[in-house]
């Protein structure tokens, strides 16, 4: 059999994320794909302790921790000094959660889009704040039960498009990318390691903790995700062509994805079918992007 995926493995067992951490299958597919000429830097995130306390590190590449809000300058920064050292090799990568992409690390990643650093910002989405005890962020899904959205008045606000507001930097690469789908997954980080200028990836990347599922779960749910065009699988490049890689023929209702966690149990059949349309408008706009209806 051809193997698609590389079998370099640059993250060791023994981290500290929890079992099921769709995070951390993120990290392994994306240093597979790059090799380990690549240098990492981190903002607070769950990432910055999955990693181990210094000098113990899961991972055989050089990392630098950044304050949550940095990481579009760090990054920029470390490809700058190692331009001035003539080193034009290594990829640099941005790696930041949610909170630090959608929220809080949103000015400094404008502003490295819009410059058009070169080097690679990603983004794992588990949509919330997870490591300091679930809070909504930014990239939250309407109807999702976190601590700061209880039940009661859970999360009414929908989920940032994030792909549009780097796409509008004209930068030359945006994709999405899902755990689930890992081949997919590493052709895209390969892809843009070929790509010059800023290139960013956001990766589906389920919680278990956080989403209140089962641990066993973190791969069906990702794939159920991309089933259900709840986070669809495309590319937008230079800001105009639109490829939808894994096109959806039969899509499966949402409620096959919603169930299966916590978060959303709370939930009626009017907030379902609200939640269902909505995914249905979004998904024609983005057939209607890649010029496919
Ligand atoms: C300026 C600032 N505000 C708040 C914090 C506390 N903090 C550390 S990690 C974190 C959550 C990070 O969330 P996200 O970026 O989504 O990554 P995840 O924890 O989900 O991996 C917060 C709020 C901080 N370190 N710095
Ligand atoms: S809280 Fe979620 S994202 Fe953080 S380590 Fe645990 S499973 Fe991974």
């Amino acid at each position: 059999m051809r193997l698609s995926i590389p079998e370099q493995e640059l993250m060791t067992p023994g981290h500290l994320a929890c079992q099921g951490c769709g995070a951390t299958l993120a990290m392994r597919y994306t240093l597979k794909a790059l090799g380990n000429d690549t240098i990492l830097t981190f903002p607070a995130c769950c990432w910055s302790v999955i990693d181990g306390p210094f000098p113990y590190t899961s991972l055989k590449v050089p990392l630098l921790h950044m304050a949550f809000e940095a990481t579009g300058a760090t990054a920029s920064g470390i490809k700058a000094a190692l331009e001035i050292k003539g080193n034009t090799e290594t990829t640099v990568v941005g790696w930041a959660g949610d909170g630090g992409t959608f929220d809080i690390g949103l000015q400094a990643l404008s502003g490295a889009a819009e410059r058009n650093e070169d080097f690679i910002y990603i983004c794992y989405d588990n949509e919330a704040y997870m490591n300091t005890g679930i809070q909504r962020s930014g990239a939250t899904p309407w109807g999702a039960w976190t601590a700061t959205t209880p039940v009661e008045n859970f999360n009414s606000i929908f989920k940032k498009n994030i792909e549009e507001i780097l796409a509008a930097h004209r930068i030359p690469y945006v994709a999405t990318a899902s755990v689930a789908y890992p081949e997919d997954l590493v052709k895209k980080i390969k892809k843009a390691k070929g790509i010059k200028g800023f290139r960013f990836i956001h990766i589906f990347a389920p919680c278990p903790p956080g989403w209140k599922t089962r641990s066993e779960d973190t791969v069906k749910l990702a794939r159920l995700a991309v089933q259900t065009t709840v986070f669809p699988l495309y590319e937008i490049e230079n800001s105009e062509k639109y490829t939808i890689n894994i096109v959806i023929k039969k899509r499966k209702p949402v409620n096959e994805y919603l169930e299966l966690q916590g978060r959303f149990k709370h939930l009626k059949e009017e907030h379902i079918n609200f939640i269902q349309e909505n995914i249905d408008k979004n998904w024609e706009k983005l057939l209607k992007k890649a010029g496919l209806i």
